[in-house]
């Protein structure tokens, strides 16, 4: 059972960006996994490796590919799939570097997620079986979704805003229950935007939310409570924010729009919004190196999740130092920010061990791979941010959640921290 082939090849994104493709094969067949991209990264994250140049505007990842091609494929072939520890380790010191720069983590996270595939199937499992396995989690229950219905910030094209304005049908009894939901909220705010502000209002951006150029927070977040409402689901469908400060800030002082917030001032302004609206999330509420203004938000806002994105990178050194300081109460976890898929678990088990909540989330630049929502249910994430529920690379992941929901895994519903 061990592996017989590597191929990389550079395929691409829901944004037409280039990307690393990896197939492992072995005698039970070709495992296949892509790697996602994305667009507000925190400074903190592992290389991807870009190959510059006039190609693509630079954005070609050849070089990557070829590492995987020249350099992982000889270390890969022969061995046997189901040591994705071993394997992982290998590929790390393979690279040398504390941040993936010399073969990318582009390059590495395609195989570590192939392989993953490779080894559930030798070892006769599901993938999120397997991953649970990997993860010592004897859990199994379907996520919350995170879904992203108005889109700002950069992945909008919009500066100095919030970047995702989230909803999460928590009093929903499965996870089909879930999905219904959802979309009915979203197509209703579709035809309240599509009437106040005319049909351009429901045009929509990188993860399938609508982009309308509403100027106040408040509003955006009136009208998708009034979507809330109007679809029948108050209380049941609550909000969520990913704020992505880092893009706002200056150093010193958070810029809104014209607005201007120091970190404690931001701290009222979120208290407001939460006394107003029923937001249960707030992510990335301050920059990525703001520690004591991260600090001040989670003693202040302690019913609320507060999530750390870029402040923590899926990394456990950031994580570690974030339950140290009380800087945070839940950690977004994404494969590509960290590189394989054992630190990754490793982030995650940290987090759960320290009474935090997680939530897998994709890139803005997506493709079709589904690998996040068997690690999500894997790793018994209580949730999962994949965009709208629009846009195939979007719901790519919900559709895979509605599969695993045939085997009879229930729904986590309000359980969540
Ligand atoms: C985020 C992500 C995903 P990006 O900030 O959480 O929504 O965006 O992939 O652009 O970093
Ligand atoms: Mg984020």
């Amino acid at each position: 059972m061990a592996i017989r082939g590597v191929k990389a090849r550079q395929v691409l994104d829901s944004r037409g960006n280039p990307t690393v493709e990896c197939e492992i094969t072995t005698a039970n067949g070709v495992f296949r996994s892509i790697v996602p991209s994305g667009a507000s990264t925190g400074s903190h994250e592992a290389v991807e490796l870009r190959d510059g140049g006039r190609e693509y505007r630079g954005k070609g990842v050849l070089n990557a590919v070829s590492n995987v091609n020249s350099i992982i494929s000889k270390k890969l072939i022969g061995r046997d799939p189901c040591q994705q520890k071993e394997i992982d380790e290998m590929m790390i010191n393979l690279d040398g570097t504390s941040n993936r720069s010399h073969l990318g983590a582009n390059a590495i996270l395609s195989a570590s997620m192939a392989v993953c595939r490779a080894g559930a199937s030798h070892s006769g499992k599901s993938l999120h079986d397997y991953i649970a396995s990997l993860s010592g989690n004897r859990k199994r229950a379907l996520p919350v979704p995170q879904l992203n219905v108005i889109n700002g910030g950069r992945h909008a094209g919009i500066e100095n805003d919030v970047q995702e304005h989230m909803i999460m049908p928590i009093g929903a009894k499965s996870f089909s229950e879930a999905m219904m939901m959802s979309v009915e909220v979203y197509q209703t705010l579709k035809n309240m935007l599509k009437e106040k502000f005319g049909a351009s209002a429901t045009n929509i951006a990188d993860e399938g939310g609508f982009a309308p150029d509403i100027k106040e927070l408040h509003s955006r977040l009136e009208l998708i409570n009034s979507a809330i409402e109007q679809a029948g689901y108050s209380k049941k469908v609550v909000l969520a924010l990913d704020c992505a400060a880092s893009e706002f800030f200056d150093g010193k002082t958070y810029h809104i729009r014209e607005k201007k917030y120091s970190p404690g001032e931001l701290v009222d302004y979120y208290g407001d919004l939460c006394s107003v609206f029923p937001i249960c999330s707030i992510e990335d509420g301050m920059a990525e190196d703001d520690w004591d203004g991260w600090i001040e938000m989670t003693s202040r806002l302690k019913k609320i999740q507060v999530v750390g994105d870029d402040l923590l990178v899926t990394n456990t050194a950031r994580i570690g130092e974030a339950i140290r300081k009380k800087a945070a109460n839940s950690a977004l976890i994404k494969l590509n920010q960290i590189g394989t898929v054992t630190e990754t678990i490793d982030a995650v088990n940290l987090a759960h061990k320290n009474s935090w909540s997680s939530v897998i989330s994709h890139r803005s630049g997506e493709t079709e791979d589904s690998f996040m929502a068997d690690f999500c249910v894997g790793v018994a994430s209580t949730q999962i941010k994949s965009g709208a529920p629009a846009r195939s690379d979007r719901i790519a992941k919900y559709n895979q959640l509605l599969r695993m929901e045939e085997e009879g895994i229930g729904y986590i519903g309000s359980k969540i921290r």
